[in-house]
């Protein structure tokens, strides 16, 4: 059975400062109707763009977590992970994944790695090979290119054709996710502007939303675009509406920020256009693929 309001378990960090993780899941998906019940995987006082960070890890701390939850009986409508504090930890994610099958959740694995061609600080090689393994149980993986690349083991191409990208998001699909949404992908069609390629196994079709690119990079925006597309699917929008909705929730966020003189690391102003996902899609812009 469905819950009345959806709930979803929401296994991401929290970072104090900078909007990424759960600062931007929790806030999204609530705006969106939805219930977030957090399982923090590591506790930073910022996300690690900022140097000297204190971090508390919660991989031991996962189990006996869960083993309440399964004593409160709860079920989720959606299963949905991000950053993990540990490799250790994918195995934890793993049985949560099969303990919580029951009520068919849908698995969305954002699987975090890194981005611009290079792993984030606190990652090694060991655990891209532990999201290898994760990204088999998902329904639905939204890597950027970066971690498309480590996932696949091929080098990282900033200029990569569309072409090669719909091959990498088919072999991303033979490891086990239906639907695979590969973000920061070039548009060679557009200016080099940005966009998502999505490929959905079951009808077999590749869709594509591009966005105008600005000139700057704003941590967090990869969990925020992840946030929108479970809570658009868990909604029951299509697929190329999600993808929509999420693409001009990003570009909302980079403008309502980049006219500002903050800093970069500390995120797109989320406060200020949160209510947007409330309002109907305003245009769509999806292409379907041949
Ligand atoms: O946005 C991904 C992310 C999540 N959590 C932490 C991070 C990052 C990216 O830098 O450092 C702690």
């Amino acid at each position: 059975m469905r819950n009345s309001v959806p709930r979803v378990a929401a296994i991401h960090d929290l970072s104090g400062f900078g909007r990424a993780s759960l600062t931007v899941v929790i806030p999204i998906l609530s705006s969106m109707g939805i219930q977030v019940c957090p399982l923090p995987t590591a506790v930073l006082s910022s996300h690690s763009a900022y140097k000297d960070l204190h971090a508390i890890d919660l991989t031991d701390e996962l189990q006996p977590m869960i083993d309440h939850w399964k004593r409160l009986n709860l079920d989720f409508d959606a299963i949905y992970s991000g950053y993990l504090g540990s490799a250790g930890q994918v195995d934890t994610v793993k049985q949560f994944i099969h303990d919580f099958s029951g009520n068919q959740p849908l698995v969305v694995v954002d699987p975090v790695l890194g981005d611009n061609g290079a792993l984030y600080s606190a990652y090694t090689p060991a655990m891209v090979d532990k999201m290898k393994e994760l990204v088999t149980l998902a329904d639905v993986i939204t890597p950027n290119l970066t971690e498309a690349a480590f996932l696949l083991g091929e080098v990282h191409q900033p200029e990569i054709e569309l072409s090669e990208i719909k091959q990498w998001a088919r072999r991303l699909a033979e490891m086990g996710p239906n639907k695979v949404i590969i973000t920061s992908v070039p548009d060679q069609m557009k200016n080099n502007n940005t966009s998502v390629v999505a490929f959905n196994q079951t009808d077999n079709r590749f869709w594509r939303v591009s966005c105008d690119y600005i000139p700057a990079h704003y941590p967090g925006t990869g969990d925020a675009f992840a946030s929108v597309m479970v809570g658009s699917l868990l909604q029951g929008d299509s697929l190329p509406i999600a993808l929509d909705r999420a693409v001009q929730f990003i570009a909302l966020g980079v403008r309502a920020t980049f006219g500002h003189n903050g800093r970069a690391t500390e995120g797109i102003l989320l406060e200020k256009v949160l209510p947007s996902l409330n309002a109907p899609v305003q245009m769509s812009s999806y292409q379907l693929l041949d």
